[in-house]
This record gives structure tokens, C-alpha cells and sequence, in this order.
């Protein structure tokens, strides 16, 4: 049998900053790849010349710098399940670097560390095998004091792309083999420090901080430990009382400064002061209930794969801030060591994961599952100790996770067993264990609203082991959903529904939506233009196509509409303003801190123009509680006129953070008063023909529109069909017995409808068209009347009375008038809901105002192409193109708007947006319905009260038509 651990290495130790000399390794090295491990040339690769050989960056995976392709398999293994085996066609690559040692290493002792190494690796150092690894995302430290010359070293490394470790690294993710964190020389001088576990404790009913200190020094000589700004300055042992101390929270990141050194070596470190801790089932920080707005985190650049970039970091982890999050669980590896220092300082709650899952065997029942076969024991052992081992000083951790999806067994007892013992002041998290008897907190992952209820209400079924004492025990813990929320394309919906569960009930601390970013991998096409791939793109013979693109925002940070949603939904601040605005309700929403460093900006806009604006007074109100602020005379003053009359209101950061300049809204709420527009009386003298209403011109033979002016234009269609979006092409988990939606509209015709002109009819100013737009085969159908009446030379009224008759097998997906201008779109103005989209169920993030939407905003650039676009609650709106534009203005209920320049039949077809090509046209839907987008790709489908019954529906519009400016 293979080795499953890592063999020759150190054991695992802290992350530590010291001033001891390091020398970097990264950089080209020589690279030669073969297909398999039998198949690699057996030629004293270790030290022979190489120079023939090509050459690859440091840190980075092979397969992104043009040898072989990535790979992308969810939780099916890309291999026969044949435990502990790699297949034959596994590729191997030789690296090689040649190097002198730095002067300021020589006469040290000299460790070789690499950060990271998928999937398992032989490491050479002059032709001496010193050791080989696994863990792909884990530290592995080898001495090299012994082999290590002054100059011309030559080091090999020699990495499997599959190994035995790769049926416990069955992430879902691309399979990304190579060197992909950096390479190191640390010198460790005599009598230097190895390693050091600091608990940073608070005491919530003192204010006073305590340090555990441990350190391991060579030699066992002293180490000093300094903190200035506390004015510590002792011997770097035990239990060290610091007196009062700012504590540390995601909402209060402070940190403290520290050195400990000893005559040879100083170490840096910042110390945060908390104590993570469970008080009636309730998850609390420095003796305070806490909320965790989290995502999962994978790490993932869409050229560099898992290679880390600093700056990109910062700025994900800036933009995370942005949106109000405020935990990550780090799914489902340890990242690079520097995130969790950016952890630290930005202020998140983490949930450190191991590099563990063994998911492909969900696909033999779990037989032979690692989890639960002793031989992989020491194998789990290595990997959580070499996690907590690295990050266990970072304030930011809160939890361990085990791994994830690894089914359940001893050998995650066992892990877990380690961690309370080497470290009780965090949690142990572990998903998989749904009795929760070796975990600390209980967590799920995309559980119903239902059920995530029910737990609250800790009314929940009995766990698989009802033992009596297991069960008391689950019930004492708190509950977390670590994944919820699956962001695949367009959604998630009803991610406000899972809030108000988790604010309702103390038990439930929040949850992490799946997940932060989406897994595209750039690539270029035939043409030159560059194209996000997903799985399958590359040839992979299993793969699990676009199931990797489900972030909330893309491969390139662009913040998806359920970004926005989500940071709606968790806000810190609660705005809900009176309806007679006579006073506003303030939540305060944060865990600790008041908000005195908001100001609280209001300002009224009466059709689009801002008459009065000020702020008011939200100073002192505490964590967790609510106040009633009154409002001015001037935000409720009658304006006659008015068509709409928009009150917001805005919470906005007083000073700078490191994460958003001044002025950055955390939170937003809005009161409209919109008056609906009466219809103008037309103008006398305006007759109608089978051919003319006034500014319409309409085809004989279809009664369909043809033109409105100067304006190309078709329709109005009777549309009930979307291009399916992502969860709509998925059994709901609530569901899961039925076919999806896409499949379900597909069966009832939905997608095809064919439409039959009825009659013509002229009364007085007036033309009624009416049609019949059936479903094929079925006896299902709707007929519409479409009553148009010309009020001006300009200006068309249409009336609109759909009724659905025979006997429907599916909801709608809709129910609206589709109209196809013939010429590209430009852009929109509109007033209602927005900037952005908002389907039924994810309609949090939007506000009413008059917004201007530019054409690349129209629509959401999905890498798959899907529905997406849809602007609510819109009264008036003028959709510009290189024709002229269509305004459209509402004389009865608002409408949905979608405008896009593809057709939903390209969309539907279309797996690619780089292969979406415009037809020049603008497609234009007026829905008086549209569905919610649920979660279905995990978790539960559409909600029954978002979804579309066939029904009746009634609509007036007001049409016209300008020139395009140029
Ligand atoms: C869940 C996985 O934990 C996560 O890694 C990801 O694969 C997600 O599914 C789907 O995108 S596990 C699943 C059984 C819900």
C-alpha cells in the first residue's frame, strides 16, 4: 500500500514572521511532464542536466501554463472509486531548480517549506530523497540542514497529479496539480523559536485579556514576549494577565502588536483578545450572541486557478466587507497562510476547514469510505494537525472544520478528538455528523426553511443516533447552515425567508452561502476573444459541466445580483419607515458595536427631482436592539402633483475603513407614494383603421404591431416562458420526485407556443385584435385582446385582457407581452425597482428611483446564458435603440421589464456567453408576472407562493416612440 501521510517531513508548526533569513525559491524552474508515473523517464531526473527540459512559474499549476488541460469533476471521482489507487494516466511532473544558498542562510539550520503541493510529491534535494508529501493545501516542512550545499543545489520534486490522498481531496473543484504555493529556505538560527499557541482570552464580565503562551524554543532558552500598547514585557511562558484589552471581533478587529524573541530570533504577531464560547444553544463572542453573514470561500482565479495574489485578496476580501459579510469558512481546504492574517484585520469570522473530503464515495453507498478504515487514520491525523497546527494564532478562526462530505467514522472522531484536546478555546465544526456527537455546533447545509424552523424551534426529527445522550446533547447546540443558498446563475432565491428564520430564533446563528466565486477558468478561443470555461470545456471524459460557475460573483470579482440581494438581506441596519412618515424604525443589527459610525442620510426625490434632503440622529443605539427616530415635516409634505414620490433613506459609513471610503452604504430603506396615472382623454378627431391607430401601424393579416412611428416593432406576443436559468434546470430537493421547471415547461409546451389570429374589430378610435396562443399537442392555451386606441399623434393606449383556458400540467415561468424591436438595443430609463434585476424571491437588494441602465447592464452576463434581467415594480420606461426608443407607461398595476438583445430561444440554446452572438434586435418584455428563481441546483426549489399559477391577467399601457439621438 501507498503511503497516505507525508513521510520525512516536520512536524507541523505555527505560521510564524520572524526575522530570521528566508530565501524564496519561487520563480521559473525547469519542468518536464510525463503521462504516467511508469510511463516517467527513470534517468537520475534528480540531478541529471535538465537544461532541455521546458520551464514553469513557481508557484503555479501545470495545467494553466499550457501542459495538459484542468480538469473539473464535483463529487464523482475522475477515476474508477479504487481506494487507495490512482489511476495509470496520472500525470507526473518533474521540476527542477537549481540554486546557490544565500550567505545569510549559511551556518543556520535550514528548513525547505512548501505551502502547497497538489496532490502528493517527492522532494530531492542534491540527489538525496528527503521526504514526500500529501495534504495538497497543508504545510509540509522538510530539514535540509544535512543536504543543503552553498551552492549549486539542486533541488527536484517530483508530483503526482492523482495519488492515494486524492480520494480525501474529492473537492468540488478543478483538479489543479503542480507546485501552486511558494517554496521556502527559512534559516532557523540556534536558539531560535519554532513555534508558538498563543490563546488571546477576554473575559467579557472584566474587559480583561489573558495570554496562554506556549512556545517552543530550541534549546529550551527563554523567550520574551512584548507587547507595547499593553505594556507586556514578560518571560513568553503560561497564563500572562494583561489587564483591560479592546476585544477582538469581526466587528471590532483589533489587534495588538506582540513580539516574542530570544537572543537569536525575534517573531512578530498580532494578537487579538476573544473568547469564542456556546451558552444555551446560542454561538457567542466575547459573551455575546453573534450572527455569521457568511460565504464559502474556495480559492479561484480565473487565470492562476488556486495561486495566490495578494492584492486580489485584499480586494475580494474588501468587497466581502462591502456586502456585509462578515464569516467565511474557508470550503473546503486551509487557504494560503496570508489570508488568514487579512482575516484578522478585516474583521471576519472563520470557520478554518481541513483539506479533507471523500464525497466520490457517496457513489459505492460510503463502502470503504476513509473515514471510517483505520488504515487512513494517521492520514486524517496529519491533516488536521497540520491545520489547526499553522493557523491556530489567528483570532479570526473561530472553528475547525474536519473537512467536508467525508460521510461520517472514526477517523473523524479521532480528529476531532485532537482538536479538543490541543485547542478548547474554538469549536469543532463538522457538517457531515448530523448527530452531532464529536461536534460543537450543529450545521447543515442547504436545509429547508421548514426544517431550519423547526430547529430553531428545537422541535427538530431525532438525529440518525437517537441515543438518548447524543441527542441531549445536539439540542444544546447551536445551529449554523455552512452552506445555504446555492448561487448558481440567476438566484439565490429566498435567501430572505432563511434570514428572518435565523433572526427569529436565538438557536440559529446564521449561515454561508454556496459560495463566494464562481470557478471559471479563462481560456482563449479559436477567434482570439477570450472565454470562461467550465467542465467539459477541456475534454474531460467525466466532468460535472457548469456546476463549478455558482458564486455570487464572477471568476473576475464582477458582483452578481444575488450579491447584492444577500448584502440587502444581512445588513446590519434595519431602516423600515412609517407609513405615514411620520418616524422611522431603526434595527440595530450588529453583534457589538452601536451605530454611532453610521450617519443616517434621507432624502425625498419627487418624479426625479430632489426636494428635500438631511439626516437624522441614530447616535446610541445599542447591539442587537431598535429605536424610533422621527422624521421632518419636509419628507411627507404634500406635493400635488406628484406621479412618484420616493423617501430613502441610507445608512452610510462616516469615516474611511480599509475595506470602503466614506460614505459607503451599509443600509438601505425607502418609502414611495406613486400615483397612477390617469389615462389622457384622446385627442378628438383620431380614427382607427384595421391598418393605423394613430402612430401604430399593424400587419392585416396578424393584427400585430409593425411599426410605432418610425420604430420597427413586433408584438405583442403572449409570453409564459423563460430561458431557463440554472435552477430551473434542477429537481428541487423539495421536489425531487418531479422533473424541473425548464422540463416541466418543456412538457406543457410552454417553450413553443404558436399563436392563431382571431379577429379584427374597429370601434370608433379604437382597433381589439385578438388571438389565441396555444401550447402543441395540448388544448391548453390563452387568448388575449389587445384593444389599442390612439391619443395623440404620438401616443398609443393598449388595453390588454388575457384569459388562460383549457387544463395546464405546469406553472408559467410568466405571463407577459413580448415585442421585438429591429434594431439593437442602446439602454434604458426606467422608474421602479432597481439599479439592478429582482425576481419575486430575491428582491431585497433594489430600491424605486428613475435609473439609467446601459446596455452591457441589461442583462447578466451569465457564463452559461440564462434569464436573467428582469426590472420590478416599473411604471415608466424608455428603452432606447439605434432606431428610436419605446417608452411604455403604465395606466393601471406596474410591470416587470426584461430588455436584452438576445431572444430566450438563443439564451436557451447558447451554452457559452462567449459564443452569444446579438441578432441586432431588442427583445422587450412587459410581464404582469414573472417567477421567483429559488435555489433547486441545491436545495429547495421555487417557493409555492413565487411561482406563476395560470391565471387571467389585465394590463393598460401608453406606447410612443421617439427619434434615436445620435
Ligand atoms: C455541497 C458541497 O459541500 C459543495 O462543495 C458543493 O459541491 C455543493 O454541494 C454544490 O455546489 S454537497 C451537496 C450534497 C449538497
Amino acid at each position: 500500500m501507498l503511503p497516505q501521510i507525508s513521510t520525512g517531513t516536520l512536524s507541523s508548526r505555527a505560521r510564524l514572521t520572524s526575522n530570521a533569513p528566508e530565501q524564496q525559491l519561487d520563480g521559473k524552474w525547469h519542468f518536464r511532464l510525463s503521462r504516467s508515473l511508469r510511463g516517467a523517464p527513470d534517468d537520475q531526473w534528480q540531478t541529471a542536466e535538465c537544461e532541455n527540459w521546458d520551464e514553469i512559474d513557481v508557484p503555479a499549476h501545470w495545467n494553466l501554463q499550457g501542459f495538459e488541460s484542468p480538469a473539473y469533476s464535483n463529487h464523482q471521482m475522475p477515476f474508477p472509486l479504487d481506494p487507495p489507487y490512482p489511476p495509470d494516466a496520472n500525470q507526473i511532473g518533474d521540476y527542477r531548480v537549481d540554486f546557490d544558498t544565500d550567505a545569510a542562510l549559511q551556518g543556520h539550520r535550514v528548513v525547505l517549506r512548501f505551502d502547497g503541493i497538489e496532490s502528493a510529491a517527492e522532494i530531492w534535494l542534491n540527489g538525496e530523497l528527503l521526504g514526500t508529501t500529501r495534504g495538497s493545501r497543508l504545510t509540509q516542512e522538510f530539514d535540509v540542514t544535512a543536504s543543503l550545499r552553498e551552492s549549486g543545489n539542486q533541488l527536484a520534486v517530483r508530483v503526482m497529479q492523482f495519488s492515494d490522498a486524492s480520494y480525501i481531496e474529492d473537492q468540488d473543484m478543478w483538479w489543479l496539480p503542480g507546485i501552486f504555493r511558494s517554496v521556502t529556505l527559512l534559516g532557523r538560527p540556534d536558539g531560535g523559536i519554532e513555534d508558538i499557541f498563543i490563546v488571546a482570552d477576554y473575559d467579557p464580565a472584566t474587559g480583561a485579556g489573558t495570554l496562554d503562551v506556549k512556545v517552543a524554543v530550541q534549546n529550551d532558552v527563554d523567550a520574551r514576549l512584548t507587547i507595547p500598547a499593553l505594556t507586556v514585557d514578560a518571560v513568553a511562558k503560561g497564563p500572562i494577565e494583561v489587564g483591560l484589552v479592546e476585544p477582538w471581533s469581526a466587528e471590532t478587529p483589533t489587534l495588538y502588536d506582540a513580539e516574542i524573541s530570544t537572543a537569536s530570533e525575534t517573531v512578530q504577531l498580532r494578537v487579538g483578545f476573544r473568547r469564542v464560547h456556546i451558552e444555551e444553544a446560542q454561538l457567542l463572542v466575547n459573551g455575546r450572541p453573534v450572527m455569521l453573514r457568511g460565504v464559502n470561500r474556495h480559492e479561484h482565479h480565473p487565470d492562476k486557478g488556486r495561486v495566490f495574489d495578494p492584492e486580489r485578496v485584499r480586494a475580494e476580501l474588501s468587497l466581502m466587507k462591502r456586502h456585509n459579510i462578515n464569516a467565511v469558512r474557508t470550503s473546503h481546504y486551509p487557504p494560503h497562510p496570508e489570508v488568514l492574517d487579512l482575516f484578522d484585520e478585516l474583521g471576519f469570522y472563520i470557520i478554518d476547514e481541513c483539506d479533507l473530503e471523500s464525497h466520490g464515495f457517496e457513489h459505492s453507498e460510503w463502502r470503504r469510505n476513509p473515514s471510517n478504515d483505520d488504515a487512513w487514520r494517521e492520514a486524517y491525523l496529519d491533516r488536521i494537525r497540520r491545520t489547526v497546527n499553522r493557523d491556530k494564532n489567528h483570532p479570526s478562526v473561530i472553528m475547525w472544520s474536519l473537512g467536508n462530505e467525508a460521510g461520517t467514522g472514526a477517523n473523524l472522531e479521532a480528529m476531532s478528538s485532537w482538536v479538543k484536546a490541543f485547542d478548547s478555546s474554538r469549536l469543532v465544526h463538522y457538517e457531515g455528523d448530523w448527530s452531532s456527537t464529536y461536534v460543537d455546533v450543529y450545521s447543515r447545509m442547504y436545509a429547508s426553511h421548514a426544517e431550519v424552523g423547526e430547529i430553531g424551534r428545537e422541535v427538530e426529527q431525532p438525529a440518525p443516533i437517537t441515543a438518548t445522550a447524543a441527542e441531549m446533547h445536539r439540542r444544546t447546540l447551536p445551529f449554523i447552515q455552512c452552506e445555504f443558498g446555492h448561487a448558481m446563475g440567476n438566484g439565490p432565491g429566498a435567501v430572505a425567508e432563511y434570514w428572518d428564520l435565523f433572526e427569529q430564533y436565538p438557536r440559529l446563528a446564521g449561515g454561508f452561502i454556496w459560495e463566494w466565486i464562481e470557478h471559471g477558468l479563462a481560456t482563449t478561443g479559436a477567434d482570439g476573444t477570450r472565454r470562461i470555461a467550465y467542465g467539459g470545456d477541456f475534454g474531460e471524459t467525466v466532468h460535472d459541466s457548469n456546476f463549478v460557475i455558482d458564486g455570487l460573483v464572477s471568476a473576475d470579482l464582477e458582483p452578481r445580483p444575488g450579491l447584492i440581494d444577500y448584502a440587502a438581506i444581512i445588513a446590519p441596519v434595519r431602516i423600515v419607515v412609517a407609513a405615514d412618515r411620520s418616524h422611522i424604525d431603526v434595527a440595530n443589527r450588529y453583534d457589538m458595536v452601536s451605530l454611532d459610525h453610521l450617519e443616517l442620510v434621507w432624502r425625498r426625490v419627487v418624479d426625479g427631482v430632489e426636494i428635500a434632503a438631511g439626516t437624522v440622529d441614530a447616535a446610541g443605539i445599542s447591539p442587537r436592539s431598535r429605536t424610533r427616530i422621527p422624521l421632518p415635516e419636509s419628507t411627507r409634505s404634500v406635493v400635488e402633483t406628484a406621479l412618484a414620490d420616493v423617501l430613502s433613506l441610507e445608512a452610510r459609513l462616516r469615516v474611511a475603513t480599509s475595506w470602503a471610503p466614506a460614505g459607503h452604504v451599509v443600509s438601505r430603506g425607502e418609502d414611495v407614494r406613486e400615483t397612477v396615472i390617469t389615462a389622457p382623454e384622446p385627442t378628438a378627431g383620431l380614427t382607427a383603421s384595421a391598418s393605423h391607430v394613430g402612430a401604430a401601424s399593424f400587419g392585416v393579416v396578424d393584427g400585430a404591431l409593425v411599426t410605432l412611428g418610425a420604430l420597427p416593432i413586433a408584438g405583442p406576443a403572449v409570453g409564459i416562458w423563460r430561458a431557463p436559468t440554472d435552477n430551473d434546470r434542477y429537481p428541487g430537493w423539495d421536489e425531487a420526485e418531479k422533473p424541473p421547471f425548464a422540463d416541466r415547461w418543456h412538457d406543457a409546451g410552454i417553450d413553443r407556443t404558436v399563436s392563431r389570429f382571431i379577429s379584427a374589430e374597429i370601434e370608433s378610435a379604437s382597433l381589439t385584435v385578438r388571438t389565441r396562443t396555444g401550447t402543441p399537442i395540448r388544448e391548453t392555451g390563452i387568448e388575449g385582446a389587445f384593444t389599442w386606441t390612439a391619443l395623440s399623434s404620438t401616443d398609443v393606449r393598449l388595453d390588454v385582457t388575457l384569459e388562460p383556458r383549457g387544463k395546464w400540467t405546469s406553472d408559467w415561468a410568466r405571463l407577459g407581452l413580448d415585442f421585438v424591436i429591429a434594431s439593437p438595443p442602446r439602454g434604458m430609463d426606467y422608474f421602479g425597482l432597481g439599479p439592478g434585476q429582482a425576481y419575486p424571491d430575491s428582491a431585497s437588494g433594489v430600491s424605486h428611483g428613475w435609473w439609467n441602465v446601459e446596455r452591457a447592464h441589461l442583462t447578466v452576463d451569465h457564463v452559461r446564458p440564462q434569464e436573467s434581467g428582469s426590472r420590478r415594480e416599473v411604471r415608466e420606461a424608455t428603452v432606447q435603440t439605434d432606431a428610436g426608443s419605446l417608452t411604455v407607461r403604465t395606466l393601471s398595476q406596474p410591470f416587470a421589464l426584461t430588455v436584452s438583445p438576445h431572444s430566450r430561444k438563443t439564451l436557451a440554446e447558447t451554452t457559452h456567453n462567449a459564443d452569444l452572438v446579438a441578432d441586432g434586435n431588442t427583445y422587450v418584455s412587459i410581464d404582469l408576472a414573472q417567477s421567483g428563481v429559488g435555489t433547486a441546483t441545491c436545495g429547495p426549489g421555487i417557493l409555492q407562493r413565487y411561482r406563476v399559477a395560470p391565471q387571467p391577467g389585465r394590463i393598460s399601457l401608453v406606447l410612443s416612440t421617439a427619434p434615436a439621438t445620435v
